[in-house]
């Protein structure tokens, strides 16, 4: 049975657009197998007095100088965009009309890696950042709720764009859960606006 999806074209549900197919599976393919050669790290996260592995790993290309920390306690410095990342950022910015100066890889390896609720609302990125989200391989669930709200489903499927606008991540939390199901890799990269480094 095929996954339930958000919709089958572009569409906006404030604050998001979901655009089901912003990459052909080619292209979504092809970015894939570039992700396999990115630098992923497994970073450590300090919470409620205890230091553990972040349940998923990560990395971070962008431009100079623009250091990403969050949790204040994981600090991510960007390697310099690679050719096809930053031609990715141009074409979503294309579409959105949203500048992004770095991109922040998610690396899912099974359901049991995950990202807890949280609001994209770290300082660095200024005032009611816009946020740009490419998922590829594995479909997983990504749920949006409404600060004090109910959560609502989203399949994120491979090659799709999930936008955030602006004033997203004030009024609203997000998460990946894990889940039991067997699933295989999926690897998410979220551009984003920054306020310092260079250009
Ligand atoms: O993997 C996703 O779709 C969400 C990632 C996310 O929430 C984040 O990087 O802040």
């Amino acid at each position: 049975m095929k996954q339930m999806t958000l919709f089958d074209e572009p569409t906006t549900v404030l604050p998001l657009t979901y655009y089901p197919d912003f990459l052909n599976k080619e292209e979504a393919d092809n970015l894939y197998q570039h992700c396999q050669e990115l630098q992923w790290q497994q970073n450590q996260i300090r919470m409620v007095g205890k230091t553990m592995p972040v349940p998923r790993l990560e990395c971070i290309y962008g431009d100079e100088g623009c250091d990403y920390l969050y949790s204040k306690s994981v600090l991510l410095k960007p390697l310099p965009w690679t050719d096809a990342l930053a031609k990715l950022r141009d074409s979503i910015t294309a579409t959105t009309g949203y500048s992004f100066r770095i991109v922040i890889g998610n690396q899912y390896r099974s359901g049991q890696d995950s990202i807890g609720w949280h609001a994209d609302n770290e300082a660095s990125m200024g005032i009611a950042p816009a946020i740009a989200s490419i998922s590829l391989g594995s479909v997983r669930k990504f749920q949006l709720k409404a600060i004090g709200g109910k959560p609502t489903d989203f399949w994120l499927e491979h090659g799709s764009l999930l936008a955030m606008h602006p004033g997203c991540q004030s009024t609203h939390v997000h998460q990946v859960p894990k889940t039991n199901k067997v699933v295989s890799t999926r690897i998410n990269l979220t551009f984003r606006p920054h306020v310092g480094g260079r250009r």
